[in-house]
């Protein structure tokens, strides 16, 4: 056993606080037939099993039935991991375990991929002790196999069936949701008798709704970035020479960037919604960042912060499209990756639309390339790859020089550059999501015990006491629509960008000119996890303002 230090000693006695609808035997209460966000024929005749379901809601039950039988649940972590991933599953097995003391939670190792390749573990009271409130994914470890080919849900049901499990709990963000759907529509068509629930998790905050209020592990991940996004910012306005460059993971939507904005004050932010909806260039966004640049120096502040969302390139109309027909090229191309880095290069130019051709070539060759690299299993560009900081302020850096050759900018400018992403992702949860992911995974288990297959874990309410959460389960199908991947049209769940009608983005507009000009940084300083409730229990910027706080 490894040895623990203080902080995780006095952690692991933290008892998770349970929404008072789970606190005994619950009933489920069934809302209306539901529909998809979007292509609802399509979606339909996709989903003949699973679509149209109801929204549930868990109450108190009155009268619990007396007897129970014992069953067996296997659990998947799937995706990038996110804080409270532990949480999940040990909310998970006391769920189980509260239903009937006889019931067997098995965890499946290293992602989908355990479930195929039949990896396993039985996760019993020690080991889930040990684990409880602590970051990581470490305790099965976590994956990004797709489940999508039946020969993989046929593998999985043999072990499935082995080990006699009734359900599969699948905790992953948008992508591996929708896999969990997919499954649960196969196994319901084939009478299989596994049922599949979902939990929403992603750091990226893009996986929410109306009933998903938030996904697990943004409130933790984006509190740790602000603390060093914050302590940048001391250091910054000590020494006053830098403008730093900060990247933030985010691999699409830029709600990690937007709740860090809010919560440290920074002098700039990008947020890629905006600049697709403005249709901006490239050259746009550069030159709005060596403005603020010129302007501060004006009163001497040659110094500052800028917060890049990771997903910008995807959101720059042009690239958009260039890295749309990249990913088809390459999707056509399985030999890509066996020619030579110049052979990649003039293959990509000589095949693109003349357009997308020109911008390709206009990129520097880094960057260029790093459009090129391997995509996920999801068909998605690994975007934490592209170095978007340095071309930014290597790009401002040459405005700049420009403006001072046209004698518009006076001033001084030096870059530092980091990326905030892995730091966050394995943190000890915050108050909220300990709670939060505690309450998912034993929410999971109701749904279980109710039958329900195809839904995912919702508890919302969550700006609320956690006692006033409310607890219940949302068909996967309400969240899907019809998208292009890997060069075909597939169904998905809809990611939530940045509303730049929401609150969250409103209250930054409202104050940004001032923060651009002026420093008003704000110092979060590190999560606590004892103390005073307005210290520790504090929920996210984001979902603050989305739920009408002031
Ligand atoms: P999930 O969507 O699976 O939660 O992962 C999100 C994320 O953390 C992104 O923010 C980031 O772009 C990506 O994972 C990095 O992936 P990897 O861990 O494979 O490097």
């Amino acid at each position: 056993m490894t040895k623990k230090s203080a902080l995780q000693k006095a952690r692991a006695a933290y008892q998770p606080k349970l929404p008072s609808a789970l606190w005994g035997a619950v009933k489920a209460v069934e809302g209306e037939p539901t529909q998809s966000v979007a292509d609802q024929e399509e979606i339909k005749a996709l989903f003949p099993n699973t679509y149209g379901l109801p929204e549930l809601t868990f109450e108190k039950d009155p009268k619990p039935a007396k007897a129970t039988t014992p069953f067996n649940v296997g659990v998947i972590l799937s995706g990038g991991q996110a804080p409270g991933g532990h949480n999940v599953i040990s909310g998970l097995f006391d769920g189980i375990k509260a239903i009937n003391k006889d019931s067997r939670l098995y965890g499946f190792l290293m992602g989908p991929g355990g479930l195929v390749d039949h990896q396993y573990i039985e996760l019993t009271s020690s080991i889930i002790d040990e684990y409880r409130n602590t970051g990581g994914f470490d305790i099965i470890g976590s994956g990004r196999t797709k489940l999508e080919e039946v020969e993989q849900f046929e593998k999985g049901l043999e072990i499935l069936k082995e080990l006699n499990i009734k359900a599969l709990v699948i905790i992953g963000g948008d992508d591996s949701n929708t896999n969990a759907c997919v499954l649960a529509e196969y196994y319901k068509a084939h009478n299989a008798g596994v049922q599949v629930i979902g939990c929403p998790k992603t750091i990226d905050g893009d996986l929410k709704n109306d009933m998903i209020e938030t996904s697990f592990g943004f409130d933790t991940a984006t509190k740790v970035y602000s603390e060093v996004i914050g302590n940048i910012q001391r250091d910054c306005n000590s020494a006053k020479k830098y403008w730093h460059f900060i990247k933030l993971m985010g691999r699409s939507a830029s709600h990690i960037a937007l709740e860090c904005a809010l919560q440290v004050q920074p002098n700039y932010c990008i947020i890629s919604e905006e600049v697709e909806a403005k249709n901006q260039t490239l050259d746009d966004i550069v030159s709005g960042i060596a403005a603020v640049v010129a302007k501060r120096a004006e009163n001497g502040d040659n110094f500052g912060t800028v917060l890049i969302p990771e997903g910008l390139i995807e959101f720059i109309p042009a690239m958009k499209a260039l890295i749309a027909e990249l990913n088809d090229l390459l999707a056509h191309t399985p030999d890509f990756a066996t020619k030579s880095e110049d052979e990649q290069r003039s293959f990509v130019i000589s095949s693109l639309s003349a357009d997308n051709a020109k911008i390709f070539e206009s990129l520097p060759v880094g960057v260029a390339r790093q459009l090129t690299l391997d995509r996920d299993p999801h068909g998605n560009v690994q975007v934490s790859l592209i170095e978007t900081e340095k071309l930014l302020s290597e790009m401002v850096g040459k405005k700049l020089a420009e403006m001072k050759a046209a004698k518009k900018y006076v001033g001084k400018f030096a870059a530092q550059h980091h990326f905030f992403g892995y730091e966050g992702r394995c943190a000890d949860p915050s108050n909220f999501d300990a709670d939060y992911c505690y309450a998912l995974g034993y929410n999971a288990a109701q749904l279980i015990n109710c039958g329900a297959t195809g839904y995912m874990s919702s508890v919302r309410n969550l700006t609320k006491p956690s006692v006033q959460w409310v607890a219940g389960g949302i068909p996967i199908t309400m969240m899907m629509n019809m998208e292009r991947r890997n060069g075909k049209m597939k169904p998905v769940i809809q990611k939530a960008l940045v509303d730049l009608n929401g609150k969250p983005f409103q209250k930054f507009v409202e104050q940004r000119d001032e923060w651009a000009l002026n420093t008003c940084y704000m110092y979060p300083g590190p999560i606590q996890y004892f103390g005073p409730a307005e210290v520790c229990d504090q929920p996210s910027r984001t979902l603050y303002y989305e739920q009408g706080g002031k």
